[in-house]
């Protein structure tokens, strides 16, 4: 069964997914934002919702995890912010959060990357996803074309999906060469995850009053823009929001919870840790003009890196769901 206490793949977390989709019926539903580029997997949405509380039409906090495969606290995060989401009518400190908002939650957005990771120790740091991976049917049966970078995608697999989005694509931080890390792709919005993403943004556009997309590690809370150094028109405002508000993730989460755990948190804006364009916060913010857009990027501070061991996982649930809580609140008094 679902634990806390270990990392799922792909078909576990959605296999939960489906369960708590039986089990409320009248809160949760179940949908696919697009497929993966490689596998063809689903990417699926869970929406929660409860129409016995509050307005009929809510505003919606827009959540997702696992753009970049080897951040598995990311996925595991989300799920956990998720279950509690599901029983926060039960506390009248978390009723609140379903009775002003909405929840659209995608927990992998990378699936293909995600369980690639997974896929052998060798395998384990993959960051991108798998577009252009030999497949099964092999690569032989394609024509091959002399062209260098036809080559290197097909020798180097996958595109940093975090810096394929449409907003000011390759202005810096990305690469042109498919085996870098940081492959911005063969086209703005090529890959079909950030297409998927990015046209559910847009549909969406007037619904969600924040975008949080939970990466790992480093414990900070980045707001845009990731692709300059300018500041976004509302700098301030997202930084009070960030700063007062968001930095429970930091600092009141430990109060809340008399948590004794050294907790050391930055918030600035994504490009001090250095500029990199075609964020999914960017996008979410500059393109399809969501407010509060903040790239979390969760624990810890390289003790374990990316290798964070799942013992962790309860602890940052806790943690970063009571940020959730205080930062929500904060949102709600803005509509
Ligand atoms: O570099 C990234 O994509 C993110 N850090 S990570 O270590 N998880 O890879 C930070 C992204 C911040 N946002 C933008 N640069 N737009
Ligand atoms: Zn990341």
């Amino acid at each position: 069964d679902f634990t806390f206490s270990e990392y799922h793949g792909t078909k576990v977390i959605y296999r939960q997914l489906d369960d708590w989709a039986d089990r409320y019926k009248d809160l949760v539903s179940i949908s696919s934002i697009g497929k993966s580029s490689h596998d063809q997997q689903d990417i699926r949405l869970l929406t929660i919702s409860d129409p016995s509380i509050g307005s009929a039409q809510k505003p919606a906090i827009f959540i997702d995890g696992g753009i970049h495969a080897r951040e598995w606290i990311s996925p595991a995060t989300v799920m956990y912010i998720a279950r509690q989401l599901l029983s926060a009518k039960d506390n009248p400190d978390t009723r609140f959060l379903l009775e002003y908002f909405d929840w659209h939650i995608v927990p992998v957005l990378n699936p293909d990357g995600y369980d690639f990771s997974h896929a052998g120790r060798l395998n384990r740091l993959w960051r991108k996803n798998r577009s252009n991976a030999p497949s099964t049917t092999g690569i032989f049966g394609r024509r091959i074309t002399l062209l260098t970078d036809q080559l290197s995608r097909h020798i180097c697999p996958g595109v940093d999906l975090n810096r394929n989005f449409e907003y000011f694509w390759k202005s810096g931080g990305s690469s042109d060469w498919a085996c870098s890390e940081v492959y911005a792709g063969p086209a703005a919005g090529s890959e079909s995850e950030t297409k998927a993403l990015s046209s559910y943004l847009l549909l969406n556009k007037d619904k969600f009053k924040s975008y949080l997309t939970f990466h790992s590690y480093g414990r900070a809370i980045l707001l845009p823009w990731g692709h300059t150094t300018d500041l976004p028109a509302t700098y301030n405002e997202l930084l009070r929001m960030g700063m007062q508000k968001f930095s429970p993730l930091c600092w009141r989460a430990n109060q809340l919870l008399r948590q004794s755990i050294v907790q050391i948190c930055y918030i600035i804006h994504a490009n001090l840790f250095y500029i990199a364009s075609g964020g999914s916060d960017d996008f979410a913010h500059g393109t399809a003009g969501i407010p509060y857009a903040y790239t979390i990027e969760l624990p810890d501070q390289g003790t374990h890196g990316f290798l964070l061991p799942p013992s962790e996982i309860p602890n940052v649930g806790k943690e970063t769901f009571a940020g959730i809580v205080a930062y929500a609140a904060e949102l709600a008094k803005t509509l």
